[in-house]
């Protein structure tokens, strides 16, 4: 089935522009960071590319570059500022895998051992919380 064209009215496009607010943890010329609304755990985080695309389907490859490489840098920040055991990275394309926000984006999940994630797209976060996570996740991203 043929894919809906890129909406440039998206939620993340609105955050990436400013128009809507986020609790941002990074960002440099091509990729921004910021809390997930709905964490499926502690410390989740979204790294975003700046360039538009519906998901990694019609993604430019050197986009993914850039994006992975911040991908990388994030869970190592959110693993030692959440004190985690580990880290999930997702990335769902199209409705069928579970995507529901249609600007690429991956999902970066700080992990707890014996700690089940919580559901995606679950309950909305306290700001307080978000705010306070992505505060020790500067601070470790600062930190190197
Ligand atoms: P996906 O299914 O991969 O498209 O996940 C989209 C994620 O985005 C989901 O975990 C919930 C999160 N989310 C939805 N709306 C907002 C929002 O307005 N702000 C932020 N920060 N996250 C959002």
């Amino acid at each position: 089935m043929a894919e809906a064209p890129y909406d440039p009215d998206n939620i993340f496009a609105k955050i990436l522009r400013g128009e809507i607010p986020s609790h941002r943890v990074y960002e440099d010329e091509a990729i921004v960071a910021f809390m997930d609304v709905m964490p499926q755990g502690p410390g989740h985080t979204l790294v975003v590319p700046k360039a538009p695309s519906r998901n990694l389907l019609d993604a430019d490859p050197a986009t993914l570059d850039a994006l992975f490489t911040v991908v990388r840098k994030v869970a190592l920040a959110v693993k030692k500022a959440l004190g985690a055991d580990g880290v999930t990275i997702m990335q769902f394309n199209e409705p069928a895998a579970g995507q529901s926000v249609y600007h690429l984006h991956v999902h970066v999940i700080p992990r707890f051992d014996g700690v089940p994630l919580k559901p995606h797209t679950g309950g909305m976060e306290k700001p307080e919380v978000l705010a306070d996570n992505a505060g020790k996740i500067r601070e470790s991203l600062a930190a190197g």
